[in-house]
């Protein structure tokens, strides 16, 4: 409940009973809380995730990938619930510490490669395809501005705003002021980029524009917190073009139905082993 008079006490202690949506998978500890081993797939690359804008970074790389041909970055690519607590199984935990999907494990290397961070991961997979990462270092330092700006920037759109306009127990003016004059200077920043280039590094579809789309092109597109009208998205001409322009692509379209457990039932594909799992879903194949 919202109190006025609050004063935070000396320590601060857990209260268990914070309220709000996912207050009940935050705890102040980190580490496994079941054993629990993550299942394994026949591909090297076992991707453990949700369909969140998070986890379709990663989907949408990887069906770029295989859409490019590298036939190599076929995936296994399992749900982890995390209303359900997945995320702290003792599998899950050694993937990534920080029990936050996405994870990877590449099991082509010995021993295998664990890789956890959205931005880590689509990095790791540009360097291990030679691909949507430019090699000449003026675009290539472009695209991890990008990237690096999108992994700094999106807490403020996500665990600010998006917190407390959707899913805090009671709306407070003052920390809803605060993020959306910030995810409104974001939005922006974004749109005098787009304004000079087609995609975020010039004329180059790279990671970045990969990893910035789920979040800022979802909530150009109006798909995040129903907040469409309330940060007026559609003034935002250049992310409008830019976030049509990449919904559009097929690898798009395939990566974001991967892992995901909501919205209308014909359009999820709760695990993925092979494209056909996709193809299924999406009519196509
Ligand atoms: N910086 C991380 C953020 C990942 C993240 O916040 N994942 C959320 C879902 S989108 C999660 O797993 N939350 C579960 C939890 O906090 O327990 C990344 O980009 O990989």
């Amino acid at each position: 409940m919202a109190d006025p008079t609050y004063t935070p006490p000396k320590v601060w202690t857990w209260d268990q009973e914070s309220g709000g949506r996912f207050a009940n998978i935050n705890r102040p500890i980190s580490g496994a809380t079941h054993d629990k081993d993550l299942p394994r797939g026949e591909h090297a690359l076992q991707l453990y995730s949700l369909g969140t804008p998070n986890g379709v970074k990663v989907t949408i790389m990887l069906e770029e990938l295989l859409a490019a041909g590298h036939a190599d970055a076929d995936y296994d690519a399992w749900i982890i619930n995390i209303g359900e607590g997945d995320q702290f199984s003792s599998g899950f935990v050694s993937a990534n510490p920080n029990s936050k999907i996405p994870a990877l494990m590449d099991h082509s290397t010995d021993p295998a490669q664990r890789v956890f961070e959205s931005g880590s991961i689509l990095i790791y997979l540009a360097e291990k395809f030679g691909a949507f990462l430019p090699t000449d270092l003026p675009s290539r330092t472009e695209t991890f501005n990008w990237l690096m700006w999108q992994m700094g920037s999106t807490p403020f759109l996500g665990g600010g705003f998006g917190h407390f306009y959707a899913y805090a127990p009671e709306k407070y003016e003052y920390p809803i002021n605060r993020y959306a004059m910030e995810v409104k200077r974001q939005m922006d920043v974004l749109d005098k980029q787009l304004a000079e280039n087609e995609f975020l590094v010039g004329d180059q579809y790279t990671i970045a524009d990969m990893a910035v789309y789920p979040w800022y092109g979802g909530l150009a597109l109006g798909k995040l917190y129903e907040a469409a009208e309330f940060l007026d998205v559609e003034s935002y001409t250049h992310v409008q073009r830019w976030a049509k322009m990449l919904k559009a692509r097929t690898p798009v379209r395939r990566g974001q139905v991967v892992n995901k457990a909501w919205g209308d039932e014909g359009t999820q594909v709760l695990n993925r082993h092979s494209a056909a799992d996709i193809d299924k879903v999406l009519g196509e194949g």
